[in-house]
């Protein structure tokens, strides 16, 4: 694949040295994964070239006949895996994903309740930096100050007291399961709209590993290229029971098309113009990959890692927030171990293993320095890493933090990582 760069040298150099850098270094960054060569020829096909404003059937451009198939394929297999009834495949991301949805249920102004970004939120959850803290009034729940976890009383009070109209549940560093139902039920109380963003935990959820919150909110939005393990990209799903709670049923004509008219038309032309229909048909083979047996057991194997990744690092003497994690990754509390998640980062980087400086909750440090690190298995997993790996990815952090400000120790540990890397090839194909 990469002999088609040849002709331009300092390109083909850049992405020789990034798949030098996947392949000897270990990615621990929970929201990041390594995609099939099926996915990644799709997303780099001919599909690049086609303008389809619209939707399949109804575009502003001739010769859609083959994109449409695919973005039909990409729908068709995302509401199998789970259990939709409506999918908008054209977010070219979460965020936009995240707005479209926002702007189809929400006026400038209205009230969203979302987790607090420096308690494990996202970005479009409200934050203040964010298009959906400036759009909106934002006001945010936050965890339990002793568990670390999420506390139902205190986000029913919260929506008592500020009466959003729009609930988002969902998370970018919480390693508990969430609650649906009683979410739910509190959504109801306040007569506001239920979002969840499950971008993180999707890959989990499409076999059944975590609850299908499908089933409770009236929205769902997600990224694809997390533990979906597909091309950088957003969807949008409603449920099988959404209508009631958007009160389309009262509406006269079929409630597809109504759901159409209101999420399909803030995407495109709402938010966004030309779908990017590479992007969507790589979607499709992604898709593709969930729907096999294969990726249960795939599934299965990060949920596994994970839980031994934390338990190895509990008895290192490492704070794993909350005890543990039921999902794919885990934030870890650097505070008794005297560095801070910036350091940490950086001397993890140094020994070759990727992982990200992240605020824990109730965090005195800024964003920029941090008391914590985040941890995630997805992408070893998909490099075919089992529990006996993860013991010495345990083993190989707790020395790199220990010896962070001793270089040769670092060189150390990051000729033992390559060591560790080289017996899991990836992509070798395209050397
Ligand atoms: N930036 C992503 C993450 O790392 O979790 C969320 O969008």
């Amino acid at each position: 694949m990469l002999n088609y760069l040849n002709s331009d040298p300092e390109v083909l150099q850049i992405a020789k040295l990034e798949i030098e850098r996947l392949q000897d270094n270990l990615e621990l960054i929970a929201s990041e994964n390594f995609v099939s060569l099926a996915v990644l020829s799709a997303a780099g096909s001919v599909l690049t070239n086609k303008y389809a404003e619209g939707y399949p059937g109804k575009r502003y451009y001739g010769g859609c006949e083959n994109v449409d198939l695919a973005e039909d394929l990409a729908r068709e297999r995302i509401k199998r895996i789970f259990d939709a009834e409506y999918a908008n495949v054209q977010p070219h991301s979460g965020s936009q994903a995240n707005m479209g949805v926002y702007m189809a249920l929400l006026n400038p102004g209205d009230t969203i309740l979302g987790l607090s970004l420096d308690h494990g939120g996202h970005l479009t959850h409200g934050s203040p930096v964010n298009f959906s803290g400036q759009l909106y009034r934002a006001v945010s729940y936050q965890l339990n100050k002793e568990t670390k976890l999420l506390d139902y009383n205190l986000i029913e009070d919260m929506a008592v007291k500020e009466k959003p109209k729009l609930i988002i549940a969902g998370a970018s560093a919480y390693s508990r399961e969430w609650d649906y139902q009683t979410f739910r039920e509190i959504a109801d109380k306040v007569g506001a709209f239920l979002v969840c963003d499950m971008s993180h935990p999707a890959g989990l959820i499409a076999k059944g590993l975590l609850t299908n919150p499908l089933k409770y909110c009236d929205v769902v939005t997600s990224t694809t290229h997390k533990t979906l393990r597909g091309p950088r990209g957003g969807v949008i799903l409603l449920g099988k029971d959404s209508e009631n709670k958007l009160g389309i049923k009262t509406m006269k004509g079929d409630r597809l098309k109504l759901m159409s008219e209101i999420f399909d038309s803030m995407i495109m032309p709402g938010i966004q113009g030309g779908p990017l229909m590479h992007i969507i048909m790589a979607k499709a083979v992604a898709f593709g990959e969930v729907l096999n047996d294969s990726f249960e057991e795939y599934a299965k194997q990060i949920l596994k890692n994970s839980k031994r990744l934390s338990q190895k690092l509990i008895e290192y003497g490492f704070e794993i927030i909350s005890g543990g994690t039921d999902n794919h990754l885990m934030l870890v509390d650097l505070t008794n171990k005297g560095i801070s998640g910036k350091k940490a980062e950086k001397a993890l980087e140094t020994a070759g293993i990727t992982v990200n400086k992240n605020m824990i909750p109730f965090d005195t440090k800024s964003p920029f320095v941090t008391s914590g690190i985040r941890i995630g298995t997805p992408a070893v997993t998909t490099r075919g890493m089992k529990e006996k790996d993860m013991e010495i990815i345990a083993g190989l952090i707790n020395s790199a933090v220990n010896n962070h400000d001793k270089e040769e120790t670092l060189a150390s540990i990051k000729s033992d990582v390559k060591d560790l890397c080289s017996k899991f090839p990836l992509y070798k194909e395209l050397n």
